[in-house]
């Protein structure tokens, strides 16, 4: 059974870490940052090496396409995102971006063309740290999300998505053609516990999570922290605090649904000052939609009726969300199929995660592959799975993508 080369894989893996790596060992490779822009390059010069047909699309996604036997077939879809965290993880993307580089070398050292085209893509600010929302080159290619609206995205120094794609030279002429897929795949890292605590190599997600972000806008009045009674204060900090914690408990209260409060600034941000506006976001999601849609609705009435009681004023801006997606069973048959005929253990399960997939499968029959995060870590340094377990996935990928391709 053909096989791809795991240390041309590992290698290629340590080799873009490289790009932005820092002494604590994690990868800042923000989207669209000079780092982001050196990883593309490295990327494209690889694939160009293996004689692809490089595509640059509007919104800076990479599509590469390994030419089939019938140009005119409806092609296969891999690929991921080569953005990452600040401070995250190695494999969150990369790895699926590099496994679809991987496979069209093993595909062409063995002389063999599939049937139709094979294209690799990586899609552009996928994480939505620098730039939020995330998945925005999926969302913008899938038709979802106005490209114009994500081009006036602007990070905290005030840059726009749209001059950042100028400057690193990938703001591209034309679309991809949305043309019908055969089939999309992704491999990922699951970045959750499960895998790794059960010691099961292969995670063949059902679906994504519902994603709810939130920006949140608390305002009380600054004012002198010495000499300004406790009585009648509008104190914002101290009515996040509270917001803050109502969240996170609120979230607890339901098994599937998770809560995050991962951004805030306080203004003016001095010692002794009481803060007269706090600026924060809540991430939300769950499997369970009801459950999550009455979280959301609990977290939000709670925010107003705080407010209300530190006589502050809130505005709420739920600015994304996406329903829940269920990915095809006869892609999801073909990863277990594979599984089985490379022995290697599997087990069916959800992503907490969000994915670009999630837009991709609003165009293309879609499915993933997941591979064990040690000790359920990423979206940090610690971000870690073994080698062994990303070629396994990388070779479930590989006999996916034959099997259905045929
Ligand atoms: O937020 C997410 O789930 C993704 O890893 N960016
Ligand atoms: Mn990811
Ligand atoms: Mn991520």
């Amino acid at each position: 059974m053909l096989q791809i080369n795991a240390k041309r894989l590992q290698d290629r893996i340590e080799a873009m870490a490289a790009l932005g790596m820092d002494q604590s060992g994690g990868v800042s490779r923000l989207a669209l940052t000079d780092m982001d822009k050196a990883g593309r390059e490295l990327l494209i010069s690889w694939l160009e090496e293996l004689g692809c047909l490089i595509h640059i699309d509007p919104i800076g996604n990479i599509f590469a396409t390994y030419p089939g036997q019938d140009r005119e077939a409806k092609p296969i879809l891999t690929g991921s995102h080569n953005d990452t965290q600040p401070d995250g993880g190695k494999f969150d993307g990369s790895l699926g971006v590099l496994a679809g580089l991987e496979i069209i070398e093993t595909l062409k050292e063995n002389g063999y063309t599939l049937s139709r085209d094979l294209i690799v893509v990586n899609w552009t600010n996928e994480e939505g740290s620098r730039f939020s929302p995330g998945c925005t080159g999926s969302a913008v290619w899938s038709g979802k999300i106005d490209r114009e609206k994500m081009y006036a995205l602007t990070d905290r120094d005030g840059k726009s998505m749209k001059q950042e794609l100028a400057r690193i030279g990938f703001l591209g002429e034309s679309d991809f053609p949305r043309k019908t897929f055969h089939a999309a795949f992704e491999l990922h890292i699951e970045q959750g516990p499960v895998l790794d605590h059960e010691k099961i190599t292969i995670g063949i997600p059902e679906g994504i999570v519902s994603p709810r972000w939130y920006r949140v806008k608390v305002t009380g009045e600054t004012n002198h922290a010495g000499s300004t009674p406790m009585k009648g204060r509008q104190d914002a900090m101290y009515a996040f605090s509270l917001m803050c914690a109502k969240t996170i408990e609120t979230a607890k209260e339901f098994e599937t649904v998770v809560a995050t409060i991962g951004h805030v600034e306080t203004t003016p941000n001095s010692l002794n000052v009481i803060p007269g506006q706090v600026d924060f976001t809540i991430d939300i999601r769950g499997w369970d939609v009801d459950n999550t849609d009455t979280v959301c609705h609990k977290v939000e009435s709670a925010l107003k009726k705080i407010a209300e009681e530190a006589d502050c004023l809130v505005e709420i801006d739920r600015f994304w969300e996406e329903p829940r997606v269920t990915f095809d069973t006869e892609l999801m048959d073909a990863i277990e199929e594979s599984c089985k005929d490379l022995e290697i253990s599997y087990k069916r399960m959800y992503s907490g995660a969000n994915h670009d997939m999630i837009y991709v499968s609003m165009i293309a029959p879609g499915a993933m592959i997941f591979v064990p995060s040690i000790g359920g870590k990423s979206h940090s340094p610690l971000e870690d799975t073994p080698y062994k377990d990303c070629a396994a996935g990388a070779n479930v990928l590989l006999h996916s993508i034959l099997k259905v391709s045929n």
